[in-house]
């Protein structure tokens, strides 16, 4: 069945390399540095040789609000990438001989931005010595060259480089991914770990269970949510794996949402791959951006982690809901753009 999987998700790749070498030269770092933090779109929609690359799904479906099971998966990374690394310069890999340092979140043949910075430094292209810290629930960089401090900036195709304060290790890498890292000072990394030991004090209290101080959808606000996994992504996340979409599924599991639409979106002419589901209704029946997210009406955005960091801070980054990883966020927003 994987077997399967894998192989057709190669197949799309294929019909996706004259598009995705379009990418490689419309998103040069320089052009994108320059880029000034917008509010990341939906790609439009791309018509694939081998089928359509978006699909729309309605939930619930006959009273459930599982994502059909014969939806589209994400493919497997498989174009030479690159990092860049300040003061050292840059290092291209092959995905394929990149291990997952957190098995326990991505499935077989996926793995994170930390990832590849972990697997060129094993494999001696530079010194780097780097642990896991439970009480963050990430590894962290020590020193890389002698150098301490460093931290991170990243886009997929066709996106810019967001400033983030989100995990490293669980930002899912795919082709395209640009990846910088970046010496910083010290009280801002500071703030950003003190953020994740926030998050695990938080799970920790909740003996285990996330539990989201606030949930914004628009207007109305849920308070100490609790989010359970729904494996929405099981194709690139292993089983258990809480997403910010999980977030939606369980207030509708608490029947606070009538209905939601998910558009997969495979690719576009200036971002592929995206292979993520983007959240294109919520509708909780009070009468405000209920309906379908259009070009003419609107669509839905969102943000999660710390207060300390809201907005283009570090919480808005361009990794879709679904494969948005949460540890116990202080809160979710989620707010409709016109
Ligand atoms: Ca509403």
């Amino acid at each position: 069945m994987r077997g399967q999987v894998a192989a057709s998700g190669y197949l799309r790749l294929l019909a996706a390399l004259a598009v995705a070498l379009t990418v490689t030269v419309s998103c040069a770092p320089a052009s994108s540095e320059q880029a000034a933090p917008g509010a990341p779109a939906p790609p439009g929609s791309v018509q694939d040789s081998l089928g359509p690359s978006t699909a729309s799904y309605y939930l619930p479906q006959e009273g459930n609000w599982a994502v059909p099971s014969d939806a589209p998966t994400a493919r497997i990374a498989s174009f030479e990438g690159t990092v860049d690394i300040e003061g050292l310069g840059s290092f291209t890999f092959d995905p394929s001989e990149v291990p997952a340092l957190r098995p326990d979140i991505f499935w077989h043949g996926h793995f994170s931005l930390f990832d590849v910075v972990a697997h060129l430094a094993d494999e001696g292209w530079f010194t780097m010595s780097y642990h896991y810290d439970s009480r963050l629930d990430t590894y962290v960089i020590e020193e890389i060259d002698g150098e301490m401090n460093w931290w991170y900036r990243a886009h997929y195709a066709g996106g810019w480089y967001d400033i983030n304060a989100f995990r490293m290790d669980m930002y899912p890498y795919k082709d395209g991914t640009q990846l910088r890292l970046l010496r910083q000072n010290e009280d801002y990394l500071g703030r950003i770990y003190n953020s994740f030991a926030g998050e695990v004090a938080r799970k920790s209290l909740n003996l285990g269970r996330v539990v989201i101080p606030e949930v914004r959808i628009g207007t109305v606000v849920f308070n100490d949510v609790p989010v359970s996994c729904h494996d929405v992504r099981a194709d690139l996340l292993q089983p258990g794996t809480i997403t910010a979409l999980d977030v939606l599924l369980s207030l509708a599991d608490q029947k606070k949402l009538n209905q939601m639409k998910l558009t997969w979106y495979g690719g576009a002419s200036d971002a592929a791959p995206v292979d993520s589901f983007f959240v294109e209704q919520i509708d909780d029946g009070d009468g405000l951006f209920d309906d379908e997210a259009s070009p003419e009406s609107g669509r839905w955005l969102y943000e999660t982690g710390a207060r300390e960091f809201p907005g283009f801070q570090g919480n808005h980054i361009s990794i879709p809901s679904d494969v948005r990883i949460l540890v116990s966020p202080e809160y979710v927003s989620w707010y409709w753009l016109d």
